[in-house]
């Protein structure tokens, strides 16, 4: 077996969630390589060293720049705020590092193309870590759309909503908080959170024509952890849009952290012609299916519980009947991500697939300020 010293820059939320899917995935996966935490990267010494001895990397580093011109790290994880994407990326293809960057792929679709002509032109593997693709019934679902069962799809919606951020209290930017703060996060939900929805449905059913889009920033000052100073907010804390899709089908997305009562309710519903299904990450081990063919007094929506080993990714896990989670998402992001070094075939969404959500993403935002139906730019 093969290792695949692994480079982490950034050790907040995501840069444990990666993590553990490097520590795990050897374990359930039968793969030729074998991820090894060599390093972890960030500016504080004292608490990226807590992070590293906790996790188990083997060194530290408190520049990223060192880390990137490490000859012993294959293979860059990019888990830092937004606005730093991209030099990273750039730095990381030009010294002909393998590079896992945390979604979004950058803070512009003009950034986007910018790395992804990086990667291409080192001919670098490269994946951006929209995770929410492998949890087993969205996958599942992926399977049903491909195979035709739904038919000619006519409608697909999706939201994902939060309450994290009504209070006015609340700072911006820091490191807890830096997805209140423009300058380091690019947006605020569209970015952080419809970028999930928008990947997974284009994904699921093609690209996107064109949006209409609004947004609203409820809260419009905070004082900002850095500055210690109230300033504006540049974010958006609500986004709302409409879509064609190019099959002809129409889209509806909806993301906001002001829905009360919700903390990360991701859901999103595909109506075909033949059969619907829908699913929530609140019970992400299910998956609802309605079929025409059972029209008659028995039809009804069904909820299939994704725990048997005929469904993907199970057949690693457990026994029939027992459920998986969120970090499982980030082991068969892993998993995938090898299998495709292996096979030559990369693992989606590259930074080319994930450039897609980036531009649709841009388009939104252009929709939200001219108050126009906007093409996604090509
Ligand atoms: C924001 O709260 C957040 O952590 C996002 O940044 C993640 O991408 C999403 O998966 C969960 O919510």
């Amino acid at each position: 077996m093969k290792n695949l010293n692994i480079g982490m820059i950034g050790y907040g939320f995501m840069g444990r969630a990666h993590t553990n899917g490097y520590k795990r995935v050897n374990d359930f996966f039968k793969l030729d390589y074998r991820p090894v935490l060599k390093a972890a990267c960030g500016r504080d010494a004292v608490k990226v060293k807590e992070f590293a001895d906790n996790w188990g990397y083997e060194s530290i580093e408190t520049d990223w720049k060192k880390l990137i011109e490490r000859k012993d790290i294959d293979c860059v994880d990019v888990c830092t705020p937004n606005n730093m994407h991209r030099e990273i990326c750039l730095a990381a293809a030009k010294a002909g590092k393998m590079i896992l960057c945390e979604k979004p792929l950058a803070m512009s679709a003009e950034e986007g193309v910018e790395m992804c002509e990086a990667v291409e032109k080192a001919g670098v593997a490269n994946m951006v870590w929209y995770n929410y693709r492998r949890v087993p019934a969205v996958t599942f679902a992926k399977q049903l759309i491909d195979e035709g069962r739904l038919g000619k799809i006519f409608h697909v919606r999706s939201k994902f909503l939060q309450d994290w951020t009504i209070s006015a209290d609340l700072p911006q930017g820091g490191a807890a908080l830096w997805r209140l703060d423009v300058a380091a996060a690019g947006s605020g939900v569209t970015g952080d959170l419809l970028a999930h929805c928008i990947d997974t449905c284009i994904w699921l059913n093609g690209l996107i024509k064109d949006v209409s889009a609004v947004t609203e920033t409820f809260v419009k000052e905070r004082k900002h952890t850095l500055t210690g100073k109230i300033e504006k907010v540049g974010i958006d804390d609500a986004c709302i849009f409409n879509c064609h899709f190019d099959n002809g089908s129409l889209g509806n997305f909806e993301s906001t952290r002001y829905a009360r009562g919700h903390k990360a309710q991701y859901t999103f519903e595909v109506n075909g012609e033949n059969a619907s299904l829908s699913w929530d990450l609140h019970d992400l081990h299910r998956l609802n299916y309605f079929d025409y063919k059972d029209e008659g007094p028995l039809r009804g929506w069904k909820s299939i519980h994704i725990s048997d080993s005929d469904h993907p990714y199970l057949k690693h896990w457990w026994v029939p009947g027992l459920n998986l989670g969120y970090e499982h998402t980030f082991v068969h992001q892993v998993a995938d991500f090898i299998e495709g070094l292996q096979s030559g075939k990369p693992a989606s969404p590259t930074f080319r697939d994930a450039l897609e959500t980036q531009r649709i993403c841009d388009a939104v935002l252009k929709s939200a300020k001219t108050k126009q139906w906007e093409n996604v730019g090509r």
